[in-house]
């Protein structure tokens, strides 16, 4: 024992003179700790907290921050980023007055994703998603979630699964995988709904659960999706089978379905925009996340918002996703679904980042990410703003200047940063 000599915690990392927007409940708006430091041990956070009062660390690296702000690494809680093909055809008959339900009742909309994914290699669909989630790991993005949804037969929502899978092995982010078998009805099923909800019930969530492929299923609860009491047989067998449930409900009518999804324990109920505000506490008492995405509002030229006032007024935390995907939104930005999350629907810039942090890391059942704290997963990013409302106000303006996910450092272009070379850098 070192008898008279201070004792020096051990860690990998030290970040100091930072500012931190830790998202915690400190009572401080986003959580700040203005005369901030960071340590890191390993993947986890082992302090963070005012630079007075800090244990004394013997760390491996250390930066100095220069008085950059510090936030969690960003979610996307809401994808379909894996698909073949796109749909500017659609996007220009849509722009020349047809609406997107018109077009989904005539077999275009996501069935024709569903062929153009059914003709593409696993090896296609890989690259073509690869591409799109570097766009939103750039970002910041350190943790998003994929669904299927655009295979719609066994062999095919399981090939999507297992790009996700891909996805999760190859890329420095947390990727987490969601079944969404009830999507669309695919066209070997016209006029059959229930006949393919059988078949999802019976042979596609059986499969996806003992392959491990998914931890989630997810339903379209809508006119052309699929109606609430369809809806409720997948959540029945997802239960059964130990998936967690999430769902897109309320984005173009009002079915009821987000409270159906909320009593059936749904971690996230997503797009709200036709939830009718005395449902709003119904979702507050089972404490499902509303996932919103003004992305797909934004694109289908939508009017009717989601209930935010209610939302916020009942205390539903309120997460914020890109929703990526070919026909409603085509927008790999976080930082884009922030702002319009702000400017489309009344969010505040502190409630779009945690929307897009903590409330996302909890629409995935996510405990150890989304906040900055001792303990939590070492998912942190250092941004070049004198504020972190800056985030949410400007477009295209910011790429965080460093990026640490599960404790490594990394550049935006999502290669890893050696150690080594990495002390050389920051040691001129
Ligand atoms: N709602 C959406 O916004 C996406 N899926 C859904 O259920 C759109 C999917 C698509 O049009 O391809
Ligand atoms: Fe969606």
């Amino acid at each position: 024992l070192n008898r008279g000599i201070t004792m020096s915690v051990a860690c990998d990392w030290l970040i100091t003179d930072i500012r931190i927007a830790s998202l915690t409940d400190n009572g401080a708006p986003y959580g700040q700790i203005l005369d901030g430091v960071i340590a890191i041990r390993g993947d986890a956070l082992l302090y963070v907290g005012e630079a007075a009062g800090a244990p004394i660390f013997a760390a491996r690296q250390v930066l100095n921050g220069g008085q950059r702000w510090a936030t969690p690494g960003l979610v996307d809680c809401h994808t379909h980023l894996i698909f073949g093909g796109n749909r500017a055809a659609e996007f220009e008959q849509r722009l020349q007055g047809i609406d997107y339900q018109q077009i989904a009742r005539q077999g275009g909309g996501i069935n024709s994703t569903v062929n153009a994914t059914r003709a593409a290699s696993e090896t296609e669909l890989l690259s073509s998603a690869m591409a799109r989630a570097q766009r939103l790991l750039a970002e910041g993005v350190t943790t998003f979630e994929v669904k299927s949804g655009y295979g719609l037969d066994v062999a095919n929502e399981v090939k999507m699964l297992r790009v996700g899978e891909q996805l999760a092995h190859q890329l420095p982010a947390t990727v987490c995988r969601t079944f969404l078998g009830a999507h669309a009805l695919p066209a070997e099923f016209k006029d059959s709904a229930d006949a393919y909800i059988d078949h999802v019930c019976a042979e596609m969530i059986p499969l996806i659960a003992e392959q491990g492929l998914a931890t989630a299923v997810d339903v379209f609860c809508e006119s052309i999706g699929f109606t609430p009491a369809q809806c409720e047989r997948v959540f029945v067998q997802a239960k059964a089978h130990g998936l967690a449930i999430k769902a897109h409900v309320e984005q173009l009518s009002d079915l009821k379905g987000a409270v159906l999804a909320a009593k059936y324990g749904a971690l996230s109920v997503d797009h709200l925009e036709y939830l009718a505000p005395e449902d709003v506490p119904v979702l507050k008492e089972h404490g499902a996340i509303a996932v919103i995405l003004p992305a797909a509002y934004y694109f289908l030229h939508e009017t009717c918002k989601p209930p935010i006032d209610a939302l916020r007024a009942q205390g539903v935390k309120m997460a914020v996703a890109t929703d990526l995907n070919p026909g409603t939104a085509p927008m790999a930005s976080i930082l884009l679904a922030m702002n319009q999350a702000c400017v489309l629907f009344g969010l505040t810039p502190e409630e779009s980042l945690r929307g897009a942090t903590h409330h996302g890391a909890l629409a995935l059942g996510l405990k150890k990410k989304g906040v900055l704290a001792a303990g939590m997963d070492a998912d942190l990013l250092l941004w070049d703003v004198s504020h972190p409302a800056e985030l949410a106000y400007a477009i295209n303006f910011h790429q965080p200047r460093y990026i640490w996910q599960a404790g490594i450092q990394r550049l935006a272009s999502g290669a890893i940063i050696e150690p080594a070379a990495l002390s050389q850098k920051e040691s001129v």
